[in-house]
């Protein structure tokens, strides 16, 4: 097997090694060999990129929509051999990898129109002959590390903001998942760029950290994963000598889903099932806290455990399959841990929790959602991030109860409520600490072209998609003018 290039100033540059991209459904099957960067190879992107920027920069606004439309083109074109692909390295059934990679195609030509409505604005001035202008300009250099949970959708939220606002880009993908990354940089190098304004580095965050990181040519860093690499980012990010890089992290969250004794109960059932176990609970919008009123509360987890009974646990890619495997062996050592914290926590477990090392004769890691029922809002396993199919459902007197555990949370990013009552539903969207409230609709699964991002410790500095990514990708310049 040959191993897929770095791109690297328009070319394709292997790396001084190599690493197999595996299979968590089948742990057998090798899906391809990716090279990973050296970080002195990192540092010939950023120079790259720097170099092509001004160019870029400089393009005219069509020049940019057509490239981007060809990339959201091409992904839409292609989506079934990519959404393969992604289920494959992923573990993402097929069903759920086609949207992702349908999302990924909106978000391209979403962004093509971005770069031909990009504007300014007059202001009067409270001088007497004077104008006011404000304009927006490319960043410059961006560096976009992206996490393994969305190795298609994230990578292109990132990009295509980052290009259709003129700025180039060092693309750095997770290490698990090269191979979405690696299909959509080839995309990208046959759109018409010029060459150095988008450049592929494969490898791991520590090692490429230096480089995407440090150089003073990055102007900016948008990452989405762990709080704690998060927060090492960004401290490193203004520690380094000269100017410092603006810096844009999505990181953990610990949603809460509400459901109140009004709610519909097959819509409140559908939300949790979808946004706590669905891509294996591997999404930081996932609800991983059911906070349940006492009015309904047993009828709920009769309901959801019904539901549960039903999901297929399998290969991503099988026909039928609606859960897949966790990404790998440390994430399933994680939730393993988690599942073992909750019992000893004292929390019951109402359904699933098995961990599979093989199925129908793969080798794979298979694990069936945990669903935990007598649990608080104090327990550990409810208080921190697992990235897993495991949720608590917690017990509450009531609507105000609700909220306030909701609340409850070092985190911010999504919640939800399910509620038929317009007047609590606008309460809670309201009162609710989050970047996203979700009435009747799962806290999981956004939009393309509408703001994304948290509160808290979720999140730190601005929107990520749609016209709010103009927040992050472009720089504000005022221009006084006497005439
Ligand atoms: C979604 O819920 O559809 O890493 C998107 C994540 C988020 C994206 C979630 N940044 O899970």
């Amino acid at each position: 097997m040959k191993p897929h290039a770095n791109y690297i100033g328009g070319a394709w540059v292997p790396g001084p090694d190599a690493a197999e991209n595996i299979n968590p459904s089948d742990t057998r099957d090798v899906v391809g060999l990716y090279a990973r960067a050296s970080l002195e190879q990192a540092h010939d992107a950023v120079a790259a990129a720097a170099a092509a920027q001004p160019r870029w920069a400089a393009s005219l606004p069509q020049q940019r929509a057509d490239a981007l439309d060809f990339i959201g083109r091409e992904i839409e074109q292609r989506g079934p051999e990519l959404a393969d692909l992604l289920a494959r390295e992923e573990g993402k059934p097929l069903a759920e990898a086609r949207g992702e990679v349908q999302r990924a195609a909106h978000i391209f030509r979403f962004f093509a129109g971005e770069a031909l409505r990009a504007g300014g604005e007059l202001l009067p001035s409270t001088r007497a002959g004077l104008a006011v202008e404000i304009t927006r300009e490319p960043v410059g250099v961006v560096s976009l590390i992206t996490p393994w949970n969305f190795p298609i959708a994230i990578p292109a939220w990132k990009i295509a903001p980052a290009l259709a606002h003129g700025n180039a880009v060092v693309f750095k993908p997770a290490e698990l998942v090269p191979g979405c990354a690696w299909a959509l940089a080839e995309i990208i190098s046959r759109a018409g760029l010029p060459a150095g304004a988008f450049n592929l580095v494969m490898g791991s965050g520590r090692a490429l950290g230096p480089a995407l990181i440090d150089d003073a040519q990055v102007a900016a860093v948008s990452f989405t994963g762990s709080e704690a690499t998060g927060r090492q980012l960004a401290a490193r990010a203004v520690a380094r000598p000269g100017a410092m890089a603006r810096v844009q992290l999505e990181m953990g969250g610990k949603n809460p889903l509400v459901v109140l004794d009004d709610a519909d109960l097959d819509v409140a059932v559908a939300c949790a099932l979808n946004g706590a176990f669905f891509s294996t609970g591997q999404r930081c919008t996932a609800s991983s806290r059911l906070v349940v009123t006492a009015g309904i509360h047993d009828r709920f987890v009769d309901a959801l455990v019904a539901r549960l009974q039903g999901l297929v646990l399998g290969d991503a890619r099988k026909p039928g399959t609606t859960v897949g495997p966790v990404v790998d062996a440390t994430q399933l050592q994680q939730d393993l841990k988690y599942i073992a914290l909750a019992r000893s926590e004292g929390a019951e477990l109402a359904f699933g929790g098995q961990h599979h090392a093989e199925l129908e004769g793969q080798p794979g890691h298979y694990l069936m959602p945990a669903l935990f029922i007598h649990s608080t809002n104090t327990m550990r396993f409810n208080r921190e991030e697992i990235f897993g199919p495991v949720a608590g459902v917690i017990r509450v007197a009531d609507a105000d109860e609700a909220l306030a555990v909701a609340n409850d949370t070092a985190y911010g990013l999504s919640a939800g409520v399910c509620t038929t009552s317009l007047k609590t539903a606008a309460h809670f969207k309201r009162q609710l600490q989050a970047g996203m409230v979700m009435v009747n609709a799962p806290t999981a699964g956004v939009d393309p072209h509408v703001p994304f991002g948290g509160r808290k410790a979720s999140s730190h500095g601005p929107r990520e998609q749609g016209r709010y990514a103009a927040e992050f990708y472009t720089v504000v310049k005022t221009a006084y003018v006497a005439a």
